[in-house]
């Protein structure tokens, strides 16, 4: 009876870019092509940095982070909760925030939002953290939530980690048996999921004998399994 070495199969296809998200234009092409059911998630090196989104006010620049909190010296300023009205690049979306859209160009009024980052923020809300699934496919922008016409007196960017995963499982190997050298069965389970474990039982012909060591070449060369 052998008992194998527990591991991953670990079929998450991952890709990573770390970016600056400048807030002088409407939407910046990432450079990554998106698929329906990917995972997106887009994280603020430090969420307390500020842009410039305007001037004016008490302190002659008004600035705020990547939630859209900030503008101290105007008003009561902006505590992350406030919409933009429909001058701006994703209208009903938190104003001077961090937005995102998959599909278009970097013009105002093509592709689709993002899904909403957090309740009640406005579709294509990304923000100082995100992580959601997204239902469409293609390019993905990340941009400023401004006024269209205001975005000459801005200034900055946001320093940005963007990781795309697939939807695929993380499967692994919890136990390996074999009680003869001419099948073998394989004990699997999915990670962060309910689903019960299951197993894969592969045979090779009885003048092949499995090598312990070779697992995982040796199984995909099996002539039958169930
Ligand atoms: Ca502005």
């Amino acid at each position: 009876m052998f008992f194998g070495t527990v591991f991953s199969l670990t079929a998450v296809a991952q890709q990573t870019v770390k970016l600056n998200i400048p807030v002088t234009a409407p939407w910046t092409d990432i450079g990554i092509d998106i698929l329906p059911g990917q995972r997106l998630q887009i994280s603020t090196h430090d969420p307390s940095q500020r842009v410039q989104f305007g001037l004016g006010g008490t302190f002659d620049i008004r600035t705020c982070n990547a939630d859209g909190i900030g503008d101290e010296g105007v008003g009561t300023g902006l505590d992350g909760t406030q919409p933009i009205g429909p001058e701006g690049t994703l209208p009903g979306t938190i104003l001077a925030s961090l937005i995102g859209k998959i599909g278009g160009t970097t013009a105002i009024g093509t592709g689709t939002p993002v899904p909403e980052g957090k309740p009640g923020k406005g579709a294509g809300f990304v923000g100082t953290s995100y992580n959601q699934v997204v239902p469409v496919g293609g390019r993905l922008f990340l941009g400023f939530n401004d006024a269209a016409n205001t975005f000459f007196d801005n200034a900055g960017s946001f320093s940005e980690t963007i990781t795309v995963q697939s939807g695929l499982p993380d499967i692994k190997v919890i136990d390996a048996t074999t009680s003869d050298f001419t099948s073998i069965s394989l004990k699997y389970s999915v990670a962060d999921s309910d689903s019960p474990a299951f197993i894969f039982r592969a045979y090779i012909s009885s003048d092949e004998m499995f090598d312990p060591s070779d697992l995982p070449t040796r199984s995909t060369r099996c002539p039958r399994y169930c």
